[in-house]
């Protein structure tokens, strides 16, 4: 089986998948996260299969600002005042999804340190 084929996000990038798309652009996909830990709660992923954010930016500078840059219109989208990026980057920090991504989550007051 192919990594696009094997890998969650790589379906929803491929529309075989439903999400609830928020914002988008011709490298990246933005939606909402299907167990929300904040009133926003949506991820960030580029069309490219990568594991991590950290892959991301070895193989694509361009393509992680772009993340980026999307995260920034999903918060500005919901009228955030605020909003936290979080990339869980291998097992141990609870990344369970190994397709780049980045949270984006406000709407509510966050507390610092995570958990
Ligand atoms: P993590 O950083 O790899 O732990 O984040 C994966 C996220 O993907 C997590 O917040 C899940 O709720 C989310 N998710 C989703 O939005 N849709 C799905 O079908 C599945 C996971 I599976």
């Amino acid at each position: 089986m192919s990594e696009t084929q094997d890998c969650l996000f790589c379906r929803i990038v491929a529309g075989e998948v439903p999400a609830d798309v928020v914002a988008e652009t011709e490298h990246s996909l933005a939606f909402r996260d299907i167990s929300p830990q904040a009133p926003t709660h949506a991820l960030v992923v580029p069309r490219r299969h990568v594991p991590d954010a950290a892959s991301l930016a070895v193989a694509s500078p361009d393509e992680l600002a772009d993340v980026v840059a999307l995260a920034a219109r999903v918060a500005e989208g919901d009228g955030l005042p605020g909003y936290r990026l979080v990339a869980n980057t291998g097992a141990a920090a609870q990344q369970t999804v190994f397709h780049c991504h980045v949270h984006v989550l406000g709407g509510r007051e966050l507390t610092w340190p995570p958990g």
